[in-house]
């Protein structure tokens, strides 16, 4: 006997995508169903981004749950970008007049869903099976196991915000779906140690042995990522390899500040850059990474998806509040000319700061040029910050 249940926006995956479009519809009176095909613990345990912009911070502070964020988050006004040690600083607060917040993902899950589940939010964990349908109609519906029984939700809108292995941009048809993909050579190798970072703020380096970031998660805990082969497995890489590795790329006056530890987590992520068009399909929203994936060396990845959720949730309680649909009707193309432009940052960043195996000798002095035209022009420098605390939600 399947278990027939209603609400009014179903949304697929509870990441900080589904999470916040959650919170926010709940803020305005509008109720949801949030579906995860894992559970509570092991999302919040999902180690990821770690900056946010402030168009992050102000939409956490909307949806109510920023005391943390204030307390914890380490609000940061610039960050370097380092050449062959030679390090240059992107004054973020004096070229834009706006910071970034050092603030886990992982913080930020757990803030909304604690809000979430404290207000008696509708989720449904460990699902299998999910197939959204009938999303032509005025009546969509989501089929699902849970606990062994068929459940399905009936509603006026499903959220596809189950992230890039979700099932949510494949029930787009495939002659309407568009898809494009840059996937890197190389990935990331990230570690968690408990020691205080190397430096008070973000440190983005680039050297003859490759990218580097030096990052924190608090004053007493660093995040750092080396860039690795794309084939590179984490047993390939013990703590003396990482530690030696790190110093080498960063060069001998900041290592000189370095203070290894034993690392508590170790990950190796690939790099891609990918959108999905369009991000609305009938009565179906695409939002974070279910429609793009950008490589993490723009701090994007987790604040894109934020900026798509605080479009996709004013266009949804327009509809409710106001029977407006205008926004509705313009959400793919809106939130696209956004995804389009973060994409591009990171891409260039990307471009900017690694080492590419196939890279000519040519294409490694463009690389030393764009560096030193960034560091003697504020022009250059202010178009790297701009686009680093957040492009603005509307053009
Ligand atoms: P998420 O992937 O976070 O959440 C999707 C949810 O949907 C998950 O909980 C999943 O269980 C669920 N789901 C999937 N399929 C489902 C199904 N069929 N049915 C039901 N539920 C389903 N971004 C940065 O800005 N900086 C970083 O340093 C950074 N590092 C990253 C490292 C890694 C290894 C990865 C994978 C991503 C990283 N990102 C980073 C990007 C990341 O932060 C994402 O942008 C962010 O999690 C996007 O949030 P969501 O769109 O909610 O997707
Ligand atoms: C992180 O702290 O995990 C982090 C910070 C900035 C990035 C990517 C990752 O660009």
């Amino acid at each position: 006997m399947t278990k027939a249940l209603t609400t009014s926006v179903c949304i697929i995956g509870s990441g900080p995508a589904g999470l916040l479009l959650s919170q926010m519809l709940s803020n305005a009176g509008i109720d949801t169903i949030v579906i995860d095909r894992q559970n509570r613990a092991h999302i919040e345990s999902r180690i990821r981004a770690g900056v946010l912009e402030q168009g992050t911070v102000k939409a956490m502070e909307d949806a109510g749950v920023a005391d943390r964020l204030h307390r914890e988050g380490l609000v940061h006004d610039g960050f370097d970008l380092a050449f062959d040690g030679i390090r240059h600083r992107i004054n973020l607060r004096a070229l834009t007049g706006k910071t970034v917040t050092v603030y886990g993902q992982t913080e930020v899950t757990k803030d909304l869903f604690a809000k979430r589940i404290a207000e008696g939010g509708r989720f449904f964990f460990d699902v299998a099976d999910v197939v959204p349908a009938d999303l032509t109609t005025d009546r969509p519906q989501v089929h699902f196991m849970h606990d062994g029984e068929p459940v399905t939700v009936f509603c006026d809108y499903v959220a596809g915000c189950d992230g890039f292995h979700g099932v949510s941009r494949n029930a787009i048809p495939a002659d309407i779906l568009k898809t494009y993909e840059r996937i890197y050579p190389f990935g990331w190798l990230g570690v968690l140690t408990e020691r205080p970072p190397v430096s008070d703020e973000l440190i983005y380096a680039n050297h003859d042995r490759g990218f580097a970031l030096c990052s924190m998660r608090s004053e007493t805990r660093s995040r750092y990522y080396v860039q690795c082969g794309i084939d590179d497995d984490v047993a390939d890489w013990p703590d003396d390899r990482f530690w030696e590795e790190l110093r080498m790329r960063i060069g001998p006056e900041t290592a000189a500040h370095l203070q290894t530890g034993p690392s508590f987590e170790k990950s190796i992520a690939p790099l891609r850059s990918f959108v999905a068009e369009p991000m609305r399909y009938g009565n179906l929203f695409l939002a974070g990474d279910a429609a793009h994936i950008v490589p993490p060396t723009g701090a994007k990845g987790l604040n894109l998806a934020v900026a798509d959720i605080r479009i996709l949730s004013r266009a949804l309680i327009e509809r409710y509040q106001r029977n407006d649909t205008r926004y509705i009707n313009t959400y793919s193309q809106t939130v696209l000319s956004r995804v389009w432009k973060v994409e591009r940052f990171s891409w260039q960043m990307s471009n900017l700061m690694h080492q590419f195996p196939d890279n000519t000798p040519f294409e490694k002095k463009m690389q030393r040029a764009e560096f030193e035209y960034v560091t003697q022009s504020e022009a250059a420098s202010r178009a790297i910050a701009e686009n680093y605390v957040g492009l603005p939600l509307d053009p």
